[in-house]
């Protein structure tokens, strides 16, 4: 690769120290986290081709259901070997590896019901990620929050390699850079996710493509569901708090799946006077489960916390107890708090 952009605050890797101990291994399984997104995916299948190329035959374990949306991602010319430990009582581990190679995270949530069996092999394990929160595994451990994407950490790794990139490798890549940054518009971005762009897109990944497989596949059922979010949607604060809300009559009239609240949050934040968007969605047992977004100062992670939730200070989600106009009170009252300390 030849870019030579750096990324703000980036970490000097030892790219050798990772290559040599690949270098000892023939065969490698790949792990990523549960409810697998874009670049999950796209790091999980652009190493395993690199990987394949470079002489180690690799394996992509799957730990939960791969969205059908994400299928574009694996080549059908290069078939790769996938193992489901999706069950109920997977096998672990399905045979021995010489090396386990983990991306995307490094956080025993994330890899739940795998970690006994990682945490019996630290000493085989090579993790690749751009995540703040860490948990204690493996040997070898790259972690570079400045990475937009973790495909950007893949990229460095077939650089290193000396590995060329093929129309398969750069759109797994470009897929993961794209989804992560939201198609390159959070804080995220930097001259470094620019630079890999380009040269993705030299080396034959097609951005329309990719955006239409990632974007442009949602059913009608979750149409159905904006509108009904949009009709019950009430503004707070002077136009600054939007409060969305999707009961279980909502789900039963659309047939939308509670998965389909994805990108909602974004609709109100489009108007200029939105500071904080909340989408309240009221789960089959009762629960409601909140997402939370804002611009600016507002850091709604701290809101989340404050409800035994988490995430970042842009986007975090929390539950609370039903029914939903309790919820929704006790939400907007903590939301016009935070609103009064953030500075203007
Ligand atoms: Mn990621």
């Amino acid at each position: 690769m030849t870019h030579k952009f750096r990324a703000p605050g980036a970490v000097d890797v030892d790219w050798n120290r990772v290559v040599d101990r690949l270098k000892q291994a023939r065969t490698v399984a790949i792990f990523t986290h549960m409810r697998p997104d874009p670049d999950a995916i796209g790091s999980q299948v652009a190493a395993g081709l690199a990987l394949r190329k470079f002489g180690i035959t690799p394996t992509l374990v799957d730990l939960s259901p791969v969205p059908p949306a994400l299928d574009f991602l694996y080549p059908v010319q290069a078939s790769l070997e996938r193992i489901s430990l999706t069950g109920e009582n997977p096998h672990f581990p399905p045979r021995e590896f010489d090396l386990i190679l983990i991306v995307d995270t490094c956080t025993k949530a994330q890899l739940e019901r795998a970690w006994p069996y990682l945490e019996s092999r630290g000493s085989k394990i090579l993790v690749l990620d751009h995540h703040r929160t860490r948990d204690a595994i493996g040997s070898l451990i790259v972690a570079d929050v400045s990475a937009a994407a973790c495909t950007e950490l893949v990229a460095d790794l077939i650089e290193a390699l000396g590995i060329g990139l093929d129309q398969d490798m750069s759109t797994a890549l470009l897929a993961g850079l794209a989804a992560d940054t939201g198609w390159f518009r959070f804080d995220s971005v930097t001259p470094r996710s620019y630079g890999l762009a380009a040269q993705l897109v030299a080396a034959g990944a097609a951005p329309a493509r990719i955006y239409q497989n990632l974007a442009q596949r949602e059913s009608m059922a979750k149409l159905a569901l904006i509108q009904h979010a949009l009709q019950n949607l009430i503004w707070l604060g002077d136009g600054r708090v939007a409060v969305m809300e999707l009961s279980r009559a909502d789900f039963a009239a659309t047939g939308a799946a509670s998965f389909e609240t994805d990108g909602l949050t974004d609709y109100p934040m489009m108007v200029a006077t939105a500071v904080i968007v909340a989408l309240l969605s009221e789960a089959p047992d009762g629960v409601i489960r909140v997402n939370l977004r804002s611009k600016h100062t507002v850091d709604v992670s701290l809101i989340a916390a404050g409800f035994g939730g988490g995430g970042h200070i842009r986007a975090a989600g929390c539950r609370l107890p039903g029914p939903l106009p309790a919820a929704r009170e006790i939400l907007s009252t903590r939301l016009l708090d935070a609103l009064g300390q953030a500075p203007v």
